[in-house]
């Protein structure tokens, strides 16, 4: 279904009044601080972040799974919710496949179809750390990283797969998560698993397009517990470098170990010029693929600042970044916590282009600790709301999208057209 922009204008008209005030104190109280807050606006409008194909169904966890109802029972459908999101929101107007989890068929009607819906195709990411029904060989012992070569040959025949799926969708990357590594001391030689998953990789990446990019992720630990072959920034770097430049590392938000500095990760990646993709999500204890900001929202802050600062630096050569909401879940309805985590991802980026980073600069060259940090949580203590609901405004997205979500009672019309017990695929 799609959501009437009718309604939406309806739903606007209802707080233009209340907007306009609190927009215009805003702007004078910016613009005194010599902010431009046009381009700014201009800025937060362009923002776009990927939906992926398996966060608009319940996530669940191995304990159990809950529905919320009428969850997209295919790709068409969940293009749908995509859009459903990007109607209120302005800033999700992609989607990023898993595959074999959706296998893209009749690959001209979907194109068509997400066309008119205005979705676009993002990067696709293989899966080599789950077996598939008819699947020659097993994945238990490791995929790119294997000691078999012919494990290894069907998993890199994989991601040549995937990487014509998303040729035949428009995408232009891929996505490499491996869950390769080890669960006990002593199960795999370390310097072997590595050049072997680094040899696989080399091999995926000589069947990429040429206008493509490889996006290698990293995480510390989970589903191995005792090591994983590419556990940081610094293995996915060395694997990326080893390919190509087509290569990039991904961070994932949640594939640090706790107290990590991602943001000096960001700024690190950024000066090499090899920071590719971005996964948002939260997190307390690991992996915990929670909404966006809603535990850590300084840190997501402190990251756009080196976000921020890092791609308007003329000495970065990095190209612009592919950006994706990864989080899964089991008590909200999905549409609204992707909604939330947009909103999350927007604030901090609106305050960190607040930040004067030549005024930072100077300041941090005379060592002026104290007003240095006073700078940048000036920027974060600003309420800058009225900036977002200006740039939603203008795009006729929603002033609230929660609320007009609500209001039009989506959840509801969907469990009426798909039904309270169908299970979204994928994961
Ligand atoms: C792994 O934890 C990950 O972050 C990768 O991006 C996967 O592709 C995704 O989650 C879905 O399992
Ligand atoms: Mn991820």
């Amino acid at each position: 279904m799609r959501i009437d922009s009718l309604h939406i204008s309806r739903h606007n008209d209802l707080f233009l009044e209340k907007h306009s005030q609190s927009f215009h104190f805003l702007k004078r109280e910016l613009s005194d601080k010599g902010v431009d807050i046009e381009s700014i606006i201009t800025k937060i409008q362009q923002f776009q972040v990927a939906i992926p194909s398996w966060a608009l169904g319940a996530g669940g966890t191995r304990f159990g799974r809950f529905s919320m109802g009428g969850e997209p029972g295919d790709l068409f459908q969940k293009i749908s919710d995509i859009s459903i999101i990007n109607d209120l929101t302005g800033a999700a107007g992609a989607v990023s496949l898993h595959i074999p989890w959706d296998i893209p068929e009749n690959v001209s009607t979907l194109t068509r179809y997400a066309s008119e819906c205005g979705i676009t195709f993002d990067a696709v990411n293989s899966n080599t750390f789950q077996d598939q029904p008819k699947q020659a060989l097993s994945y238990k012992y490791g995929s790119l990283c294997h000691t078999d070569r012919k494990v290894r040959e069907q998993a890199i025949q994989h991601n040549i797969e995937v990487i014509h799926h998303g040729e035949a969708l428009g995408s232009k990357s891929i996505t490499v998560w491996l869950s390769d590594g080890s669960t006990f001391p002593g199960q795999i030689n370390f310097r072997q698993a590595l050049s072997r998953t680094k040899e696989s990789l080399q091999e995926i990446y000589r069947h990429l397009p040429a206008d493509w990019q490889m996006f290698i992720e990293y995480k510390p630990y989970e589903p191995q517990f005792y090591s994983t072959v590419i556990q940081d920034w610094g293995t996915s770097h060395l694997l990326a470098s080893a390919c190509g430049p087509q290569a990039f590392s991904l961070v994932d938000l949640g594939h640090h170990l706790p107290n990590t500095n991602i943001e000096q990760i960001v700024a690190t990646l950024l000066s090499l010029g090899k920071l590719g993709g971005f996964h948002f999500n939260d997190s307390k204890y690991g992996d915990d693929d929670l909404t966006v900001g809603s535990i850590k929202p300084y840190q997501l802050y402190l990251i756009f600042l080196e976000l921020v600062s890092g791609l308007a630096d003329p000495t970065v050569a990095n190209p612009p970044i592919s950006y994706m909401i990864d989080a899964s879940h089991n008590v909200k309805d999905p549409l609204e916590d992707l909604m939330q985590s947009i909103e999350a991802i927007l604030l901090c980026y609106a305050q960190a282009l607040l930040v004067d980073f030549n005024k930072l600069n100077e300041l941090r060259d005379k060592n002026e600790v104290v007003l240095a940090q006073e700078l940048i949580q000036d920027a974060y203590r600003t309420d800058v709301r009225p900036l977002l609901r200006e740039a939603r405004l203008r795009k006729k997205a929603a002033f609230s999208p929660i609320q007009c979500y609500r209001e039009n009672e989506i959840r509801n019309q969907l469990i009426k057209e798909r039904g309270i017990t169908n299970k979204a695929k994928g994961l």
